[in-house]
């Protein structure tokens, strides 16, 4: 299986809002070449080449809801000065959550969103996650921050059908936040 930019949902389509549903454990062939396919899709948008070729979208990651599938699974894959967080999970709950806020300084974008919509999108700097993760192909609780925490925010909203500008304040939407990470 593999995913092309045509097979990506926009947020003009109902779907997009969609709560997804669990999936069983341990995964169907079906789940797990959809997941992989999730996965690759992600790698091949950062690589330049391939991106242009295959003409992808650059992106961190995807939830199976933007391929119109409502299902509890995602992927992202997250360079950042530290390596590269890598984690393709199925059923993520957040189970710890920082108080302190981090956002992106110029705000955040979406495979499945076209319009701008500018302003800062706050998330929890650092959160736990609790998932079954292809990557490692077991059961795990993730730690995360920075850049590669905001990724999986994102993700796991896609996954209730929220959009990163639900998030954004509509009177003022590039208000700060002294005491958050500014990433
Ligand atoms: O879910 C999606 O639509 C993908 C989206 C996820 C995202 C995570 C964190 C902040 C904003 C958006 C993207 O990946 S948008 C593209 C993007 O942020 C990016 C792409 C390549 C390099 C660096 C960033
Ligand atoms: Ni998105």
């Amino acid at each position: 299986m593999k995913i092309t930019q045509n097979d990506i949902i926009l947020d003009s389509d109902p779907r997009i809002r969609l709560k997804s549903e669990e999936v069983e454990l341990p995964l169907k062939d079906e789940d797990r070449e959809l997941l992989q396919a999730m996965l690759e899709y992600v790698k091949n948008s950062q690589d330049e080449e391939i991106a242009q070729a295959e003409g992808l979208i650059p992106a961190v990651g995807i939830a199976a809801i933007q391929l119109g599938i409502p299902k509890q699974m995602l992927a992202v894959v997250v360079p950042d000065s530290d390596g590269i967080h890598e984690a393709a999970l199925v059923n993520p709950k957040i189970i710890s959550q920082s108080v302190q806020n981090a956002y992106l300084e110029n705000g955040e974008g979406c495979l499945s969103v076209k319009d701008e919509h500018p302003g800062h999108v706050f998330r929890h700097a650092r959160i736990k996650v609790r998932a079954y993760d292809l990557i490692q192909d077991k059961k795990v609780v993730l730690a995360a921050s920075g850049y590669f925490a905001i990724a999986l925010q994102h993700e796991i909203d896609h996954l209730s059908g929220v959009l990163f500008y639900d998030r954004i304040d509509t009177v003022n939407p590039w208000k700060e936040d002294e005491e958050a990470e500014v990433i």
